[in-house]
């Protein structure tokens, strides 16, 4: 099973997951920072203080990816550290750690895939109503600049904000994630200012001479229970009903303003039973229907809803009122999510059939696993079968016509997963964060193999 010649292969990471240092070199506080510290919000009251220590450790970790052959790496800017307050005067010591950074992996042929927002928003501008406030997307779009004018001579591939969805809904929605909000009026407001953004930026990157512009979002197949096995099963109209309109809030919401410049009318009629239109202003979706090149997938796994009459709204779903959200019949990972390998084909397919504009690149894709260290190697046997079975419907998607262009496995290193803290491992490289061991999981040694064959 051979892969396109110019596929791209690579790793992805983020910044607050593994830098630490959060107080080096005039970094200022993130809400993961403020959410982190506050007790009972993540796992094991873990936080992001000292992480995998990348910040003192790129050096040795872009030696790993040199080891793996990877060809691209994905890795996100701590915008505190660029802007400490969000706004005004740019720090320079923050801007150098990313351009050594850059100029390492250049110099180890490895292309760096920079992402401007995976969620460390500057506390001081969620103080000013973050995302829920329309002045941050313009605050994004000049930091984005800022990044751009200093890295924009060796980057050519950009992505504006990593999955807006999760941002705006676990952030301000459920409260899962930070700044720990809980108000459907809040996240669909925070859902639109951040398209706002990433229209802004896509446009100031775009004059800046940007080559490649991409927003990545987290998408799945929405599926009723018996379509996770049977990809032919024809669901009733209620299920039908409920699964489109799961898949409108989730993929849609996001991509048909950013690809199309429209927003659903069942998104428009969530956000209008959830405190009003009011915000979305005349002249938005033209902003945000900034032309772009890529749109990057994370996926991890299918959604599976069915009818469900009746139900309190999902905190993180507005409009959700009539939508059981059903476990999948497939064996799960240590997240408890299921392992469907074909929904990523099914996926993939779809969106290039609906945005037949853009190219497609995997951004994120793996699992967690409960990893041990054995006399060095870790034995990760799951993790292999894992990726091998998302790869495979990677290439099955290309020759049904995906324009599929890469595949960034999500993790390089085990990191800080969020809500989960450290005891989630995503990594295909293990750390031991008590003296900060690397460890090449037998997965990395397989995904090496992988890329140097290009194929399966
Ligand atoms: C993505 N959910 O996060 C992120 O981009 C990564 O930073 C993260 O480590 C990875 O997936 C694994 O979780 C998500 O609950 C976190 O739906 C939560 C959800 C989805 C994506």
């Amino acid at each position: 099973m051979i892969f396109p010649e110019d596929f791209v292969w690579g790793a992805a990471t983020a910044s607050y997951q593994i830098e630490g240092a959060v107080k080096e070199d005039g970094r200022g506080q993130s809400i993961w920072d403020a959410f982190s510290h506050t007790p009972g919000n993540v796992a094991d009251d873990d936080t992001g203080d000292v992480a995998c220590d990348h910040y003192h450790r790129y050096r040795d970790d872009i030696g790993l990816m040199r080891q793996l052959r990877l060809a691209a790496y994905r890795f996100s800017i701590a915008w505190p550290r660029i802007q400490p307050d969000g706004a005004g005067s740019i720090n320079p010591r923050g801007l150098a750690f990313y351009d050594k950074l850059v100029d390492e992996l250049l110099a180890a042929e490895i292309s760096p895939y920079v992402t401007l927002y995976h969620w460390d928003l500057p506390q001081a501008l969620e103080e000013r109503g973050g995302w829920t406030h329309r002045d941050t997307a313009y605050r994004f779009a000049d930091y984005a600049q800022a990044v751009h004018d200093r890295l924009g001579d060796r980057v050519s591939d950009w992505a504006t904000l990593n999955e807006p969805w999760v941002a705006a809904f676990l952030g301000y929605g459920n409260g899962v994630h930070a700044p720990g909000r809980r108000l459907p009026a809040d996240a669909m407001r925070a859902a639109h200012h951040l398209l706002l953004g990433h229209g802004l930026a896509a446009r100031r990157l775009r004059a800046g001479g940007a080559q490649s512009i991409m927003l990545v979002v987290n998408s799945a197949p929405v599926l009723t229970p018996a379509q996770v096995n049977d990809p032919s099963a024809v669901p009733d109209e209620a299920d039908a009903a409920v699964a489109h309109r799961i898949h409108t809030l989730l993929t849609r919401q996001f991509l048909d303003p950013a690809v199309y410049g429209t927003y659903p009318q069942e998104v428009l009629d969530a956000v209008a039973r959830n405190g009003g239109t009011g915000h979305i202003q005349d002249g938005d979706l033209a902003l945000i229907n900034a032309p772009i090149d890529l749109v990057g997938i994370n996926y991890y796994n299918p959604c599976v809803v069915e009818a469900g009459p009746g139900l309190p709204a999902d905190a993180a779903w507005p409009g959700s009122e009539d939508v059981r959200f059903a476990a999948a019949d497939a064996p799960t990972t240590a997240m408890g999510w299921p392992i469907v390998p074909d929904g990523l084909s099914r996926l993939l397919v779809r969106l290039s059939r609906d945005y037949p504009q853009v190219g497609l690149m995997v951004t994120e894709n793996g699992a967690a696993f409960d990893d041990v260290v054995e006399d060095g190697r870790v034995h990760d046997d799951e993790r292999v079968a894992y990726l091998d079975g998302h790869l495979r419907e990677v290439h099955r998607a290309i020759e049904a016509g995906a324009d599929l262009r890469g595949y960034l496995v999500w993790s390089l290193l085990d990191n800080f997963e969020w809500a989960e803290g450290y005891r989630r491992r995503f990594g295909i490289v293990h750390v031991d964060y008590a003296t900060q061991t690397r460890t090449l999981k037998d997965s990395a040694l397989w995904y090496r193999d992988v890329i140097s064959r290009n194929g399966l």
